[in-house]
C-alpha cells in the first residue's frame, strides 16, 4: 500500500457547528475540502496508530464517495481498521453503538440530519469519540484551528472498496470490515425494551402502528424492528427506502415536513400510534390518534414512566434536557427527587454526564430523546420506549398524555423559526437584545413580570469547561420563558429561533392549541428581538 502525501491550503469556513461540519455538498465537493477536514480531525487525535474507526452515514447524496476517500486517508494515517455499515450506511445512533461495541478509537458519520440531500442541498460530517458520543467542544474546537493551518492530507493508493459485500476485506495491516447496519443495534433494543409484550400488543391490534422513515436512514432498521420483529402489518413504515434526496423532502420529523404521516395520523381510521424520524435517525416525533406528543412533554412523560421499562426498572439517576426544552422535565424530577441538568443545545454536552452516570436520560426540544444505552439521541430508541409504555399502560398516547399534565401541569410550548436571515441582521438582532438585558428584570408585560433576563452559559460539572454564549433567556415570575438562540446548523444565512413556553395548572385549559395560548409571549417576544420589522418576513418560516 503506497501513501501520498497531497499539498493543501486552509479553508477558512470549517468550524463545526451544533452538530458537525454543515455545508452545501458543492462546498463538501471542492477540491480537498473533504479531505482537509478529515486530515485535521485526524492530526488532532494521538495515537491513532493501529486503532479501528467506524465509518457509515445517512445515504445521501456524496455518501459513497466521502466514504472511499475517508477510506483510504484512514489507511494513510495510520489507522488499523475501518467498520463500515454495508452501503455505505449507518445511522447515527447505530454508530454510536458500533464504537462502544467494537471499543473502536472513534467515528466518522457523514451526515446533515435533517436538513435536505442531494448535489444542491448539504452534506455533512462529524466525529464521534470513543464512548460514542458527539466530539465535545475541546476536540472540534480543535479541528477547526488545525483546518485553519493545514498544508497537507495523507491518502493512500487503494482500490475502491466494495462497499455492498458483507464481510472482512483489506489486509492484515489495514482491515476492512462491512458489518450489517441494522443487526447489532436491533439486538441492543431487544435488550433494552419489553419486546414479546409490544409484539403481543401489536398482534392483538390494541397497538397499530404506522412509522414514517422519510426515505431516509431509519427505513432498514424500522422494517427490521416494527414489521419483521414485533409483527407490524407489512406496508407500516412508510418511505422506508433511504434515497439520495430523501424523495426531495426535508427528512426532518414535525407536522410540516412529515407530512403524509400527519395526514394519516389526524384522518379517519388512524392507527393508534404514529412517529417518524429524521435523516440520520437521531430524532423521533411522537404521535398519537389525532394527538401530537411535543418533544418536550414526550421527554417528561418517558421521564416519569420510565420504571415501567427494563431497562430503567431501577429507576433514573438523573435528568437533562438542553436549555431551551421546556420544564416539563424539571417538574418529574422535582417530584422524583433526583437532579436535572440544563445544559447548552447539541448532543455533545449530555456525553459526560451520561458517562459520569449523573443521568440516564436526556432530550431536547427539537425530536431528540437518549439515555445512557448508546451515546448519540437515539429516534428509534424513543418509538420503541412509547411502544413499551403503551403496551404496559394499555392507554392511547392522548390519555398518557393528559394523566400526565393533570399530575404535573402542562408546559405550552412552541418554536418559531425565522430561516436564512442575513448574518447582518441577525447579529443586529442579538445586540438589540443584549443592550435590553440588563433593564429587563422587574418590569412586567401585560401579566408577565420579568423574574430574570441573561445570556445562558454552561459550566460542566465533569470537567469544569465553560461554553458561553448559549443563548438569551427571559424568565418570567409565572414560570413562562422565551429564549432566542441562533441555529447552529444551517447552511444559510442566519436561523433564528425563538423559544416560547407558558405553564398551565388549569385542567380545563389543557386542551387549548399552543399558538393562541401562547399569543401573548409570542407578541412579546416581537416586541423585544423585532425579527420581523428588520427582515420583512410576516410569518416564521417553520412553527413546531
Ligand atoms: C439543531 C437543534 C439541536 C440539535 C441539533 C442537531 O441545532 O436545535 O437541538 O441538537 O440541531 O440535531 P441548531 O443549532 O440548528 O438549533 V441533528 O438531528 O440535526 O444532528
Ligand atoms: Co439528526
Amino acid at each position: 500500500m503506497q501513501n501520498r502525501t497531497i499539498a493543501t491550503h486552509p479553508f477558512d469556513d470549517q468550524k463545526p457547528g451544533t452538530s458537525g461540519l454543515r455545508k452545501k455538498t458543492r462546498v463538501f465537493q471542492q477540491p480537498n475540502y473533504l479531505e482537509n477536514f478529515v486530515q485535521a480531525i485526524f492530526d488532532s487525535l494521538e495515537n491513532i496508530t493501529g486503532q479501528t474507526l467506524v465509518i457509515g452515514g445517512d445515504g445521501r447524496y456524496f455518501n459513497r464517495s466521502a466514504i472511499q476517500t475517508i477510506i483510504k486517508m484512514a489507511a494513510a494515517n495510520g489507522f488499523g481498521k475501518v467498520i463500515i455499515g454495508q452501503g455505505g450506511l449507518l445511522s447515527t445512533p447505530a454508530a454510536s453503538h458500533l464504537i462502544r461495541k467494537n471499543q473502536a478509537y472513534g467515528g466518522l458519520i457523514l451526515s446533515a440530519s435533517h436538513n435536505p440531500g442531494g448535489p444542491d442541498e448539504d452534506f455533512g460530517i462529524k466525529y464521534d469519540v470513543s464512548n460514542g458520543g458527539p466530539a465535545p467542544e475541546k476536540y472540534t474546537d480543535a479541528f477547526y484551528q488545525r483546518s485553519q493551518t493545514i498544508c497537507e492530507y495523507r491518502i493512500a493508493d487503494l482500490d475502491d472498496v466494495d462497499l455492498d459485500t458483507l464481510g472482512e476485506q483489506g489486509s492484515d495491516d489495514f482491515g476492512i470490515e462491512i458489518i450489517d447496519p441494522v443487526s447489532d443495534y436491533a439486538e441492543l433494543m431487544q435488550q433494552l425494551f419489553d419486546f414479546p409484550l409490544i409484539r403481543e400488543a401489536i398482534e392483538s391490534g390494541s397497538i397499530t402502528l404506522r412509522f414514517d422513515a422519510m426515505h431516509a436512514i431509519t427505513g432498514p432498521y424500522a422494517k427490521c424492528i416494527f414489521e419483521d420483529l414485533l409483527g407490524a402489518a407489512p406496508g407500516s413504515v412508510i418511505n422506508a427506502i433511504p434515497l439520495e434526496d430523501f424523495g426531495g423532502g426535508h427528512p426532518d420529523p414535525n407536522l410540516a415536513h412529515a407530512k403524509e404521516l400527519a395526514e394519516t395520523m389526524f384522518g379517519t381510521d388512524a392507527p393508534t400510534f404514529g412517529a417518524a424520524s429524521d435523516g440520520d435517525g437521531d430524532r423521533n416525533m411522537i404521535l398519537g390518534r389525532n394527538f401530537f406528543v411535543t418533544p418536550s412533554d414526550s421527554l417528561a412523560v418517558l421521564a416519569a414512566n420510565a420504571q415501567l421499562i427494563p431497562a430503567f426498572k431501577q429507576g433514573l439517576v438523573g435528568v437533562a434536557r438542553s436549555m431551551p426544552t421546556s420544564q416539563a422535565v424539571d417538574r418529574v424530577a422535582k417530584d422524583y427527587g433526583i437532579p436535572c441538568y440544563e445544559t447548552p443545545t447539541g448532543w455533545k454536552y449530555f456525553g459526560n454526564l451520561l458517562d459520569a452516570g449523573k443521568i440516564a436520560l436526556c432530550g431536547e426540544e427539537s425530536f431528540g430523546t437518549g439515555a445512557n444505552h448508546v451515546l448519540e439521541k437515539d429516534g428509534l430508541w424513543a418509538v420503541l420506549f412509547w411502544l413499551n409504555l403503551l403496551a404496559v399502560k394499555g392507554e392511547p398516547v392522548s390519555e398518557i398524555v393528559h394523566d400526565h399534565w393533570r399530575k404535573f401541569g402542562r408546559d405550552i410550548y412552541s418554536r418559531h423559526d425565522y430561516e436564512a436571515v442575513a448574518t447582518d441582521i441577525a447579529n443586529g438582532i442579538f445586540d438589540h437584545l443584549r443592550e435590553q438585558l440588563p433593564d429587563l428584570p422587574g418590569q412586567t408585560f401585560a401579566d408577565n413580570r420579568v423574574k430574570y433576563a441573561d445570556e445562558f452559559s454552561y459550566k460542566d460539572p465533569i470537567d469544569g469547561s465553560i461554553s458561553r454564549n448559549q443563548g438569551i433567556r427571559i424568565g418570567f415570575e409565572n414560570g413562562s420563558r422565551i429564549v432566542y438562540r441562533l441555529s447552529g446548523t444551517g447552511t444559510v444565512g442566519a436561523t433564528l429561533r425563538i423559544y416560547l413556553e407558558r405553564y398551565e395548572t388549569d385542567t380545563s385549559k389543557h386542551d387549548q392549541d399552543a399558538q393562541q395560548a401562547l399569543a401573548g409571549l409570542i407578541e412579546l417576544a416581537e416586541q423585544l428581538c423585532e425579527v420581523k420589522k428588520r427582515t420583512g418576513m410576516n410569518a416564521p418560516t417553520v412553527i413546531t
